[in-house]
Protein backbone atom coordinates (compact mmCIF):
# COMPACT_ATOMS: atom_id res chain seq x y z
CA UNK A 1 0.00 0.00 0.00
CA UNK A 2 3.29 2.12 0.82
CA UNK A 3 3.99 2.80 -2.80
CA UNK A 4 0.19 4.30 -3.60
CA UNK A 5 1.16 7.72 -2.75
CA UNK A 6 3.85 7.98 -4.35
CA UNK A 7 1.90 7.32 -7.58
CA UNK A 8 -0.56 9.45 -6.44
CA UNK A 9 2.07 11.91 -6.36
CA UNK A 10 3.36 11.54 -9.35
CA UNK A 11 0.55 11.89 -10.97
CA UNK A 12 0.44 14.89 -9.03
CA UNK A 13 3.37 16.24 -10.64
CA UNK A 14 2.51 15.13 -13.83
CA UNK A 15 -0.86 17.23 -13.63
CA UNK A 16 1.45 20.12 -12.21
CA UNK A 17 3.79 20.01 -15.37
CA UNK A 18 0.94 20.10 -17.93
CA UNK A 19 -1.02 22.98 -16.09
CA UNK A 20 2.20 24.63 -15.68
CA UNK A 21 2.25 27.22 -18.98
CA UNK A 22 -1.11 28.29 -18.52
CA UNK A 23 -0.49 28.53 -14.36
CA UNK A 24 2.34 31.42 -15.73
CA UNK A 25 0.47 32.66 -18.08
CA UNK A 26 -1.37 34.08 -15.80
CA UNK A 27 1.03 35.18 -13.78
CA UNK A 28 -0.56 33.68 -10.28
CA UNK A 29 2.64 32.26 -9.21
CA UNK A 30 1.02 29.03 -7.83
CA UNK A 31 3.94 27.15 -8.55
CA UNK A 32 4.31 24.92 -5.16
CA UNK A 33 0.68 24.80 -4.59
CA UNK A 34 -1.14 21.94 -6.85
CA UNK A 35 -4.72 21.82 -6.82
CA UNK A 36 -5.48 19.54 -4.15
CA UNK A 37 -9.19 19.81 -4.93
CA UNK A 38 -9.79 17.07 -7.84
CA UNK A 39 -13.53 16.43 -7.86
CA UNK A 40 -12.56 12.27 -7.66
CA UNK A 41 -8.94 11.29 -6.98
CA UNK A 42 -8.71 8.22 -9.31
CA UNK A 43 -5.70 6.06 -8.49
CA UNK A 44 -4.87 3.15 -10.51
CA UNK A 45 -4.64 -0.04 -9.03
CA UNK A 46 -3.54 -3.24 -9.84
CA UNK A 47 -7.45 -4.08 -10.21
CA UNK A 48 -8.11 -1.09 -11.96
CA UNK A 49 -8.92 2.52 -11.88
CA UNK A 50 -12.26 4.37 -10.35
CA UNK A 51 -14.42 5.18 -13.27
CA UNK A 52 -13.84 9.05 -14.81
CA UNK A 53 -16.75 11.01 -14.29
CA UNK A 54 -19.52 10.23 -17.24
CA UNK A 55 -17.78 7.18 -18.73
CA UNK A 56 -20.28 4.84 -20.26
CA UNK A 57 -20.90 1.79 -17.39
CA UNK A 58 -22.48 -1.49 -17.77
CA UNK A 59 -25.03 -1.82 -14.43
CA UNK A 60 -24.54 -4.99 -12.81
CA UNK A 61 -26.78 -5.45 -9.71
CA UNK A 62 -25.81 -7.44 -6.51
CA UNK A 63 -27.30 -8.71 -3.85
CA UNK A 64 -25.73 -9.23 -0.17
CA UNK A 65 -26.91 -11.51 2.34
CA UNK A 66 -26.59 -12.48 5.87
CA UNK A 67 -26.02 -16.01 4.78
CA UNK A 68 -22.33 -14.38 3.73
CA UNK A 69 -22.82 -14.22 -0.19
CA UNK A 70 -23.22 -12.46 -3.22
CA UNK A 71 -25.32 -12.88 -5.31
CA UNK A 72 -24.57 -13.45 -8.22
CA UNK A 73 -20.73 -14.02 -6.89
CA UNK A 74 -18.98 -14.48 -10.76
CA UNK A 75 -18.45 -11.56 -12.77
CA UNK A 76 -17.10 -11.74 -16.37
CA UNK A 77 -15.80 -8.40 -17.43
CA UNK A 78 -13.57 -7.35 -20.91
CA UNK A 79 -10.27 -5.34 -20.28
CA UNK A 80 -11.51 -1.28 -20.59
CA UNK A 81 -14.98 -1.81 -19.48
CA UNK A 82 -16.57 0.02 -16.51
CA UNK A 83 -19.04 -1.64 -14.29
CA UNK A 84 -21.45 -0.17 -12.35
CA UNK A 85 -22.28 -2.48 -9.28
CA UNK A 86 -24.70 -1.90 -7.13
CA UNK A 87 -24.43 -3.63 -3.89
CA UNK A 88 -28.16 -4.18 -2.48
CA UNK A 89 -27.97 -5.13 0.74
CA UNK A 90 -31.05 -8.00 1.77
CA UNK A 91 -29.85 -8.74 5.07
CA UNK A 92 -29.77 -7.12 8.65
CA UNK A 93 -26.41 -6.60 8.97
CA UNK A 94 -24.19 -4.48 7.78
CA UNK A 95 -21.75 -5.17 4.74
CA UNK A 96 -19.51 -4.00 3.11
CA UNK A 97 -17.85 -4.83 -0.65
CA UNK A 98 -14.06 -3.98 -1.48
CA UNK A 99 -12.46 -4.72 -4.85
CA UNK A 100 -9.04 -6.04 -5.13
CA UNK A 101 -6.21 -8.52 -5.69
CA UNK A 102 -6.83 -11.73 -3.72
CA UNK A 103 -3.40 -11.04 -1.78
CA UNK A 104 -4.70 -6.95 -1.36
CA UNK A 105 -7.97 -8.40 -0.06
CA UNK A 106 -6.21 -11.47 2.39
CA UNK A 107 -3.94 -8.22 3.76
CA UNK A 108 -6.63 -5.80 3.89
CA UNK A 109 -8.82 -8.79 5.91
CA UNK A 110 -6.16 -8.97 8.61
CA UNK A 111 -5.79 -5.44 8.82
CA UNK A 112 -9.73 -5.36 9.62
CA UNK A 113 -9.37 -8.24 12.11
CA UNK A 114 -6.97 -6.34 14.34
CA UNK A 115 -8.92 -3.50 13.81
CA UNK A 116 -12.12 -3.76 13.23
CA UNK A 117 -13.02 0.03 14.13
CA UNK A 118 -11.43 1.27 11.24
CA UNK A 119 -12.87 3.69 9.25
CA UNK A 120 -12.12 3.73 5.56
CA UNK A 121 -13.68 4.98 2.19
CA UNK A 122 -12.17 4.37 -1.05
CA UNK A 123 -13.41 4.49 -4.81
CA UNK A 124 -12.72 0.54 -4.64
CA UNK A 125 -15.45 -0.27 -1.39
CA UNK A 126 -19.04 0.65 -0.22
CA UNK A 127 -20.40 0.39 3.05
CA UNK A 128 -23.92 -0.50 2.45
CA UNK A 129 -26.17 -0.79 5.81
CA UNK A 130 -29.56 -3.29 5.75
CA UNK A 131 -31.84 -2.52 3.24
CA UNK A 132 -29.71 0.03 1.03
CA UNK A 133 -27.55 -0.36 -1.50
CA UNK A 134 -24.59 1.42 -2.60
CA UNK A 135 -22.62 1.45 -5.68
CA UNK A 136 -18.71 1.05 -6.96
CA UNK A 137 -17.93 2.54 -10.66
CA UNK A 138 -15.50 0.94 -11.66
CA UNK A 139 -13.18 0.53 -14.89
CA UNK A 140 -11.77 -2.75 -14.91
CA UNK A 141 -8.66 -1.74 -17.51
CA UNK A 142 -6.35 -4.58 -16.13
CA UNK A 143 -6.67 -8.30 -16.84
CA UNK A 144 -7.08 -10.56 -14.77
CA UNK A 145 -8.58 -12.07 -11.54
CA UNK A 146 -9.80 -10.32 -9.29
CA UNK A 147 -12.24 -10.39 -5.96
CA UNK A 148 -15.23 -8.34 -4.50
CA UNK A 149 -15.10 -9.24 -0.59
CA UNK A 150 -16.86 -8.20 2.51
CA UNK A 151 -14.09 -7.46 5.02
CA UNK A 152 -16.11 -6.92 7.88
CA UNK A 153 -15.02 -8.90 10.22
CA UNK A 154 -16.22 -12.79 9.89
CA UNK A 155 -17.71 -11.90 7.06
CA UNK A 156 -14.57 -12.40 4.80
CA UNK A 157 -13.60 -15.47 6.90
CA UNK A 158 -17.11 -17.13 6.17
CA UNK A 159 -16.47 -16.77 2.35
CA UNK A 160 -18.36 -13.82 1.16
CA UNK A 161 -16.48 -13.12 -1.39
CA UNK A 162 -16.99 -13.09 -5.37
CA UNK A 163 -14.76 -12.97 -8.19
CA UNK A 164 -14.42 -10.91 -11.23
CA UNK A 165 -12.84 -12.03 -14.29
CA UNK A 166 -11.35 -9.47 -16.75
CA UNK A 167 -11.06 -10.74 -19.74
CA UNK A 168 -7.87 -9.36 -22.12
CA UNK A 169 -9.22 -6.40 -24.83
CA UNK A 170 -9.66 -7.88 -28.10
CA UNK A 171 -6.95 -7.86 -30.38
CA UNK A 172 -6.77 -4.75 -32.67
CA UNK A 173 -8.42 -2.94 -29.99
CA UNK A 174 -7.16 0.39 -29.97
CA UNK A 175 -7.50 1.88 -26.44
CA UNK A 176 -4.51 3.19 -25.17
CA UNK A 177 -2.73 1.55 -22.52
CA UNK A 178 0.22 0.60 -21.08
CA UNK A 179 1.88 -2.57 -21.28
CA UNK A 180 4.26 -1.87 -18.14
CA UNK A 181 4.06 -4.77 -15.39
CA UNK A 182 1.59 -6.84 -17.86
CA UNK A 183 2.70 -10.06 -18.55
CA UNK A 184 1.37 -12.75 -16.86
CA UNK A 185 2.63 -15.89 -18.42
CA UNK A 186 6.00 -15.63 -16.69
CA UNK A 187 4.84 -15.09 -12.61
CA UNK A 188 7.11 -17.68 -10.27
CA UNK A 189 5.42 -18.22 -6.90
CU1 LIG B 1 -20.66 -8.74 5.11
Amino acid sequence: MNRFPRIGAALGLLALLTQAPAAMAHGDGAHGAAPRAAPVEREQQDWGVAAAPGVRARTVQIRMLDGMRFVPDRLSVRQGETLRLVFRNEGQLLHEAVLGTPASLNAHAEMMLKHPDMEHEEAHMVHVAAGKSGEIVWTFNRAGEFDFACLIPGHFQAGMVGRIRVLPAAAGATAPQSTQGETHESHAH
